[in-house]
């Protein structure tokens, strides 16, 4: 099982990724799109990294918006599995 980062380590992780906040246990990030096909598209888009992964941000869609969030269910908290999937998230 992923190791829990610390506090300090969630901040530096979260340093490199802008668009990311903290909330309780996970990160979460929201993202904009000019209408709903788009939205879904992007989520669509997320699917194989995260099987790739073997990890999967939990999803909302509200709209034109995507709220996804993250964290490790087995460890409890955020690992470093969060951060790398939240890293691939970005570049979509
Ligand atoms: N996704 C996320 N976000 N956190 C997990 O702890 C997690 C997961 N666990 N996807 C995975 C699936 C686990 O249940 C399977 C067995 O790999």
């Amino acid at each position: 099982m992923a190791a829990l980062l610390s506090d300090r380590d969630i901040q530096v992780q979260l340093s490199q990724l802008p668009d990311w906040s903290l909330d309780g246990k996970t990160i979460t990030c929201t993202r904009t799109f000019k209408d709903f096909v788009a939205a879904v598209e992007f989520v669509n888009q997320l699917v194989e990294p995260a099987e790739a992964a073997g990890h999967h941000p939990d999803l909302q869609i509200s709209y034109n918006r995507v709220t996804i969030s993250l964290s490790t269910h087995d460890a409890g908290g955020l690992t470093e599995k969060d951060f790398a999937l939240a890293k691939t998230i970005s570049t979509l």
